[in-house]
């Protein structure tokens, strides 16, 4: 098997680009890739201060990887969640990720939130799933510690953004198909955030980051187990298999029709009562999450 750009030693097949490429043209070919989607999608501009949320995970650090050699002014964001050894062994990866790479990396602890409780007992004393709680606090936390950068980038892959579509379809979640964007514009507090490896497939990152020889995290999250996005992602790769670039049209498709979906008027926003925190609401639901957790301690 012959790299097309250099006639190499081909390691890698790509069905959906009807490419074989060897180690570097491959790191070439992804780095054109993620430069392309940032210019098209118009996601970054030159100059601008990037924070990366980071989650030890072969997708975030390779995207911290791709936005330096791009030559992005990009620094980190790992968010301590508290989740026993997964949440240990990934911080030892982002904080020796940044060591690597003489990059500056910033760390939140959820537990210094909520009176040093982690996310599992915060959801047992919120009688909410662990995820859901998660997901509040990672944005929130996020988007404070992105007060001095000018724009959030998050590593969600093709695969994460097409099981995302397929179950957001599935369901008709019309808010959830609009908020579905590869950047999400800023709202006063609120960053502006972008996905520039949306055109990028799982096994391309993971493919990247085995090259780039960055050490991540192989363990999931232990409550991802069993969860519907992994049913969609199953399903979307038999179908990947059986009609390579499966993936790609269904979202390039997506990104086409989307505005369909967008509402005409948005919610209006005001600061959060406690914090500042823009919210539709008097206290914005992190302050009520914590006003509930703590009133437990
Ligand atoms: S939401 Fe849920 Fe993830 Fe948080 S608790 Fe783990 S699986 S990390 S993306
Ligand atoms: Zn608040």
């Amino acid at each position: 098997m012959k790299c097309r750009m250099c006639h190499g030693r081909a390691v890698i097949k790509l069905p959906a680009h009807n490419l074989n490429l060897c180690e570097n043209c491959f790191v070439t070919f992804l780095q054109r890739r993620v430069r392309r989607t940032i210019g098209s999608l118009r996601l970054l501009s030159p100059g601008e201060k990037v924070l990366v949320a980071v989650s030890g995970g072969k997708d975030s650090l390779s995207l911290w990887d791709l936005l330096l050699e791009l030559g992005y002014q990009a620094e980190g964001l790992y968010i301590d969640l508290g989740i026993g050894e997964y949440s240990q062994k990934s911080e030892e990866k982002a904080v020796s990720f940044a060591q690597r790479k003489g990059a500056r990396l910033h760390i939140q602890r959820v537990k210094d939130y909520f009176g040093g409780l982690a996310i599992p007992e915060i959801a047992r004393r919120a009688k909410r799933t662990s995820c859901s709680v998660c997901g509040l606090v990672k944005r929130y936390l996020m988007n404070q510690s992105g007060r001095c950068f000018d724009v959030i980038a998050t590593g969600h892959n093709l695969d994460d953004e097409v099981s995302f579509l397929l179950g957001n379809l599935l369901n008709w979640q019309t808010d959830a198909l609009a908020r579905q964007a590869p950047s999400l514009p800023d709202r006063e507090s609120l960053r502006r955030k972008v996905k520039p490896l949306v055109l990028c497939s799982e096994r391309e990152m993971a493919a990247y980051a085995l090259i780039r020889g960055i050490d991540y995290i192989l363990d999931e999250c232990p409550y991802s187990q069993g969860s519907t996005s992994l049913l969609y992602k199953s399903a979307l790769n038999r179908l990947e298999q059986e009609s390579p670039g499966t993936k790609l049209r269904f979202y390039q498709g997506f990104l086409k029709s989307r505005l369909a979906f967008v509402a005409k008027e948005e919610p209006e926003l005001q600061p959060c009562e406690n914090c500042g925190y823009l919210t539709t609401t008097q206290i914005c639901s992190f302050c009520r999450l914590q006003q509930r957790v703590l009133e437990r301690v």
